[in-house]
């Protein structure tokens, strides 16, 4: 570690009794954006400490995203933490839009010129990151939580921590919020600075986890006059499935038996069967769409979930997350190398056209495919005629495998 820890004496101890932590880039948040860079920033010889108010053990175990793009699996690739990904994640090419008791593919890698997705747990991302990242030397403080950031607009912002129950502070000459949507960072940028686009959606998913082997091979959406369902995977033995829920339902109105009924029956097509098997683990998500511009503040910069938010039909919230990552990297890289600020002034620019390409199709899959509370049978046929749209015409297909692979431009 290079962290430089000056002597009380520098200090006012009478405010702290413990000396603050140096660093270069002060990273706040251990999850993929937060990682990611700190990765992207030790290749370049760049000094970063990561601030995590969970423990370890609770994020390598927190189950959430499963898709990765293609972009995503290179970029991990060529960080050199991808050879498990490479083992155990499962390469798709192709995924099914069932409606109408009828299934539709759309073949991803054959309307994209070769690209595909990958199924890999976000934990399991996360695993491979922080284990790659303590062999290496790296700093990351689990159960500290960020509480504030002061001096965003000075050359040496702080951030002040809480650790072993001691309040602490973190000097960095930069500052990276990747402390995902509840995070402290966003909240430390005054509200007249920043634009919010924020939009809820009167639906919540409840995921869950089983023990059983997928009943598909593919990722099936579906769009039921029941509601939404979603067929995924984690491993041949594991299963990842969510049913469209009202957005104040609690799990106790769902055992586990009223879970896969209603999976049975959203998911039913001819020939198809629902294997169901011991659930591990359950929960229920809201849905949003928010956007905050600009993503950054003087030498405070956000990433992923802290920025932005989409709502998970699309599949691209951990992808957003660690192509903001990169493009952060890129920009301090280029500071520290070649004392260039053009790429860090134009950060939130470069993220932003990216940010709105996944904002437009997640909710555009979203509307597509969920009942809403007042739907009327006019909304109804014009979800059906596009989802017969999409999965019968090939320029729309193709539009929509582009997206979902990750092959856009803002
Ligand atoms: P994260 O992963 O939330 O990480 C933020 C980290 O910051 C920590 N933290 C703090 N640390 C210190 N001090 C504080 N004050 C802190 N406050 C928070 C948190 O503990 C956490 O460890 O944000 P990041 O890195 O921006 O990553 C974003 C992704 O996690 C998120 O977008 C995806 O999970 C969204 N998402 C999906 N994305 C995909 O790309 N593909 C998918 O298939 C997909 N499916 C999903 C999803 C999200 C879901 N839920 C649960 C919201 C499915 C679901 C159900
Ligand atoms: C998942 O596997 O968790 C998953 C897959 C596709 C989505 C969202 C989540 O759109």
């Amino acid at each position: 570690m290079r962290c430089v820890r000056p002597t009380a004496a520098n200090h006012a101890p009478w405010r702290n009794p413990t000396p603050p932590m140096r660093t270069q880039v002060a990273i706040i948040g251990a999850g993929p954006a937060g990682l990611v860079l700190a990765h992207l920033l030790a290749q370049r010889g760049i000094d970063s400490v990561v601030l995590e108010n969970r423990s370890r053990d609770y994020v390598e175990r927190r189950v959430r995203a499963g898709v990765l793009e293609q972009g995503s699996v290179d970029l991990l690739r060529s960080m050199g933490v991808a050879e498990r990904l490479d083992r155990e994640g499962m390469v798709h090419h192709g995924i099914e839009l069932r409606f109408d008791g009828a299934g539709h593919r759309i073949p991803l890698s054959e309307l994209t010129g070769g690209a595909s997705i990958f199924v890999y747990g976000q934990q399991e991302v996360v695993k491979d990151l922080i284990k790659a990242r303590l062999d290496d030397g790296g700093v990351i403080l689990f159960e500290a939580e960020a509480v504030g950031i002061e001096g965003a607009l000075t050359d040496g912002p702080v951030v002040r921590y809480t650790h072993e129950g001691e309040p602490r502070e973190l000097e960095g000459q930069f500052v990276a919020g990747c402390d995902g949507f509840h995070g402290v960072s966003r909240g430390s940028i005054p509200a007249s600075a920043l634009t919010v686009y924020d939009k809820e959606y009167p639906f919540a998913w409840l995921g869950l986890l089983a023990a059983v082997p997928p009943s598909s091979e593919e990722v099936v959406y579906a769009y039921h006059e029941r509601g939404f369902a979603l067929h995924s995977m984690r491993s041949p033995e594991l299963s990842r499935l969510y049913v469209q829920v009202p957005p104040d339902d609690s799990l106790d109105a769902w055992p586990d038996g009223r879970i896969w009924d209603e999976l049975g029956a959203r998911l039913s097509v001819p020939g198809f069967t629902l294997d169901s098997g011991p659930i591990l683990e359950k929960g229920i998500t809201g849905m949003r769409s928010y956007v905050v511009e600009p993503m950054q503040h003087g030498r405070l910069f956000l990433a992923g979930d802290a920025a932005h938010i989409v709502p998970p039909t699309g599949a691209k919230g951990m992808n957003l997350a660690i192509a903001d990552a990169r493009v952060l990297a890129a920009a301090l890289g280029a500071h520290y190398g070649a004392g260039d600020d053009a790429l860090l002034d134009r950060y939130s620019n470069d993220c932003l056209g990216r940010v709105w390409r996944a904002e437009h199709f997640s909710w555009w899959m979203t509307a597509m495919l969920h009942r809403f509370p007042d739907d009327d049978p006019f909304q109804q046929r014009l979800q059906l005629s596009q989802l017969r749209y999409v999965t019968s015409s090939e320029a729309a297909s193709t539009s929509l495998a582009e997206n979902y692979v990750g092959l856009y431009r803002g």
